[in-house]
C-alpha cells in the first residue's frame, strides 16, 4: 500500500495521520489473542498499574509472537512508514499500552523524543511511530489525544523528574510538559483525538506533543505503539544501554512481507 501525496502532506503538516479500517476485523482478533497470550509471559517487559497487578504495557511483543513479527513488515504499514522517513527503518521499540476497562491510567503529556533523548542518547527525530487500534477508539475510552502542529517547533523543554515513576521503562509522567507549557501549547494548536474502529493505524511523529485520560469506561482500549527508526540513526547512551526490550538492538533494515500478515501465518501453518 501506498499512502497519497495529500495523505504525507497532512501527516507532516499535522503530525499525524489517522488511516481507519487498514486491518480487517479478523486480524484484529488474531492480534488480540496474541496480547493475551503475550500478556501471560511473565518478565520486566510487563509494565503493571501503579500499585496493583493490572497490566498498563507490555513490551517487544513482536519478538515473542509471528503474528506482531508480521505485523511491523506489513506491506499496508512498512511502505507508508518509508514514505514518511525515506530510510531504511528498523523497529527501535514496541508496546502495547493495554489500558483495561474501569481502569487503564492515564498517559501524561510528553513527546516521545525527549525520552529517548534523555535515556538512550537518540541522536536525532528520525523516527515515525504507528499505533495500532487493538479496541474501537471513542471519545469514554481514553484515546490519544494530539496538538496537531506541536512537532513542528521541536522539544517544548529538556528536563526529566528527578524520581522516576516506573524502573522497568521510562514513563512520560517523568518528561511532562508543565501546566503552562500546556495551556501556552493548546492555545497555539489546539486538541484533537484520532477515534475510529479496531483495525485503525494512525501514523505520528516522534514530537508531537501527546497524552491521554485514564479509561473510566466500560470498554477496553488496547493500542500498540510500534516505533521505526532510521537505520542511520542508532542510540549512543551514555551509561549503561537500557534493556533491549524497551531499545531493540536489531537495526537491519525491515524489508515489506509480500502478503499481509495473516496470509504470511496461514502458509507457515499449512
Ligand atoms: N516508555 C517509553 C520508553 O522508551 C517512552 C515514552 O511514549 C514513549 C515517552 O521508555
Ligand atoms: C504513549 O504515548 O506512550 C502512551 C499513549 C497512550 O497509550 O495513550
Ligand atoms: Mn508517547
Amino acid at each position: 500500500m501506498q499512502l497519497t501525496q495529500q495523505q504525507v502532506d497532512e501527516y507532516h503538516d499535522k503530525g499525524f495521520l489517522l488511516v481507519e479500517s487498514l486491518l480487517d476485523p479478523a486480524e484484529v482478533r488474531q492480534l488480540g489473542e496474541a496480547f493475551a497470550r503475550d500478556c501471560e509471559v511473565p518478565g520486566p517487559h510487563r509494565v503493571t498499574e501503579e500499585g496493583g497487578t493490572q497490566v498498563r504495557a507490555v513490551y517487544a511483543s513482536h519478538r515473542r509472537q509471528p503474528e506482531y513479527a508480521g505485523l511491523i513488515r506489513d506491506p499496508r504499514i512498512l511502505p507508508p512508514v518509508r514514505q514518511l522517513l525515506p530510510e531504511d527503518v528498523y523497529v527501535y521499540q514496541f508496546k502495547i499500552n493495554a489500558k483495561p476497562p474501569f481502569g487503564g491510567d492515564k498517559w501524561a503529556w510528553h513527546q516521545d523524543y525527549l525520552a529517548w533523548r534523555i535515556a538512550d542518547g537518540l541522536p536525532a527525530p528520525l523516527q515515525v511511530n504507528i499505533g495500532v487500534f487493538l479496541d474501537d477508539v471513542n471519545e469514554f475510552n481514553g484515546p490519544v489525544i494530539f496538538l496537531p502542529g506541536s512537532h513542528r517547533e521541536g522539544l517544548v523543554h529538556r528536563e526529566r523528574k528527578a524520581d522516576a515513576k516506573s524502573a522497568q521503562h521510562l514513563d512520560p509522567d517523568d518528561i511532562s510538559l508543565t501546566a503552562d507549557q500546556l495551556a501556552a501549547y493548546v492555545d497555539r494548536y489546539g486538541m484533537t483525538s484520532p477515534k475510529g474502529p479496531a483495525g485503525s493505524v494512525v501514523f505520528f511523529s516522534p514530537e508531537i506533543v501527546h497524552g491521554s485520560a485514564p479509561n473510566m469506561s466500560p470498554f477496553a482500549r488496547r493500542l500498540l505503539i510500534a516505533t521505526y527508526n532510521s537505520c542511520a540513526n542508532l542510540p549512543r547512551p551514555q551509561g549503561e544501554p537500557r534493556p533491549d526490550y524497551v531499545v531493540c538492538r536489531d537495526s537491519a533494515p525491515l524489508r515489506p512481507l509480500e502478503r499481509r500478515f495473516s496470509e504470511e501465518l496461514r502458509t507457515v501453518d499449512a
